[in-house]
């Protein structure tokens, strides 16, 4: 068995472990409270406001969102920026299943598509944002029905 094969079933036996503790538990990390669908926030390092907002209500699997960018002292938009998107459920310790595709907009905006939030529950949606030097990041919190 190669590296990929093995990583790829042991992410899988994860999933399915959660699965199970998901329908054992009837919650999968979630204590019921809801995230606002609509996030923005100044990022940890105090350079970038980030505002990350679902093109449409979240559900169990693939999902778009819309990310916008501003520079914190200037709210100048930020274009042409290396932007990482992962999640992870935190009560569960795994990762969303693969990273989802993001795609400049124009104007500050950056699509991201198909973020894979495989189970019910509460995910930290981390965003990661490099531009001309600069880093900075924030962790979003959403709960998926
Ligand atoms: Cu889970």
């Amino acid at each position: 068995m190669n590296d990929t094969n093995r990583i790829s079933r042991a992410r899988f036996s994860r999933v399915l472990l959660c699965s199970l503790a998901f329908s054992w538990l009837a919650a999968c990390g979630g204590e019921g409270s809801s995230a606002s669908p609509d996030q923005e926030s100044i990022g940890l390092r105090g350079a970038m406001q980030f505002k990350l907002v679902p093109e449409a209500p979240l559900v169990q699997g693939e999902n778009d969102l819309r990310l916008t960018l501003r520079d914190a002292e200037t709210g100048a938009v930020v274009e042409g920026a290396l932007i990482e998107v992962t999640a992870i459920m935190p009560a569960m310790g795994h990762e969303a299943t693969f990273a989802p595709a993001i795609e400049e907009a124009g104007d500050g905006a950056y699509a991201v598509r198909g973020l894979a939030l495989s189970m019910p529950g509460r995910w930290d949606v981390h965003v990661r944002v490099e531009h001309q030097g600069t880093i900075d990041e924030v962790h979003f919190y959403y709960d998926v029905p």
